[in-house]
């Protein structure tokens, strides 16, 4: 009985095998079970031994083609259901780690599909396609949508270290207005710091005014002597009330080792994750309407 399909890749060193590892985890494949062979010597002979590292899809196939080939310069293809989030992952990992990588911009096929390829070594390149009728190889399922038009927000910030948090609440904002929310319908409450957030946030949830609720803050382990305590507290609070009052919460709380360690998760290098948790409400808002029945 057939079960699976793996397509190996020789890789042409030691680097550009790392920088592929890198890449496809950085976008979000998820990774097989690796191998490890160290060199070997045994009297005469030498084996070099090997890494091999395998990345999963749920789905595989091994096609032949005759004539025309559908991409130009690369026999790997690999579908997607969301080609322009990937093209950005994809152009973020090219700007930061390869000076040789390239990335090519989003075409449409001939085959009712949109491409683009990418080379993040020399030598090896993928395309990452999706299809143009949105139901073709679209996954069957119910999901939020990324508009917050017409959506209701409450963001709860903490001024504890709020060098960091109001950078996520600046990420938030920008997140929910670019998204179409409109200011009047977004409503910003200040506590003094991350334990106070899950109260505030239950009272705004429970007012019915809100479709969702932000919460933001931020945890340096080493500056904060009983952090595991606050924490555990904060994130059972929160979600607690989301579970209480049915309102989806998102979870913009850092938890970080260093203020050094927050900065980069407040957009200095790993993104804004207030942006993230605010992208988060808008999504749960738009599928609790869903499930609820109101614009499914
Ligand atoms: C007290 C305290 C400490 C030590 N550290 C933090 C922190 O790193 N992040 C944060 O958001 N809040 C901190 N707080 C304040 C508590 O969250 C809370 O505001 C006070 O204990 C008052 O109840």
């Amino acid at each position: 009985m057939i079960k699976g399909i793996t397509f190996l890749r020789p890789v042409d060193s030691p680097s550009h095998f790392d920088d592929l590892v890198s890449f496809f985890s950085a976008l979000g494949f998820e990774a097989g079970r690796g191998w490890d062979e160290p060199p070997a010597h045994d009297g005469a002979s030498v084996d070099s031994g090997g890494r091999g590292r395998p990345f999963l899809a749920p789905l595989g196939n091994l096609e032949f083609v005759t004539g025309k080939f559908p991409v130009a310069g690369a026999d790997l293809l690999i579908e997607v259901t969301a080609l322009d989030d990937l093209h950005r992952v994809a152009e973020h990992w090219i700007a930061q780690h390869a000076a040789a990588g390239t990335i090519a911009g989003i075409e449409e096929t001939h085959w009712k599909s949109r491409l683009f390829t990418v080379e993040p070594v020399a030598g090896f390149r993928v395309a990452f396609w999706e299809w143009q009728d949105p139901l073709r190889g679209k996954p069957i399922a119910l999901e939020g949508e990324l508009s917050a038009a017409g959506l209701r927000f409450a963001v709860v910030v903490a001024r504890w270290n709020a060098v960091i948090t109001e950078r996520l609440l600046q990420g938030a904002l920008d997140c929910l207005l670019r998204s179409g929310a409109h200011r009047d319908r977004i409503r910003v409450v200040r506590v003094p710091g991350s334990w106070e957030i899950p109260n505030a946030a239950r009272t705004l949830a429970q007012s019915g005014q809100f479709d969702a609720i932000v919460a933001l803050g931020c945890l340096i382990r080493g500056e904060t002597a009983h952090y595991e305590a606050i924490y555990s507290e904060v994130a059972r609070g929160i979600g607690q009330s989301q579970q209480d009052t049915g309102v989806p919460h998102s979870f913009g709380v850092l938890t970080c080792e260093t203020l050094e360690q927050a900065l980069d998760r407040a957009g200095l290098k790993s993104g804004n994750k207030g942006f993230e948790a605010a992208a988060a409400a808008i999504e749960m808002a738009s599928l609790q309407g869903k499930l609820a029945g109101r614009n499914a």
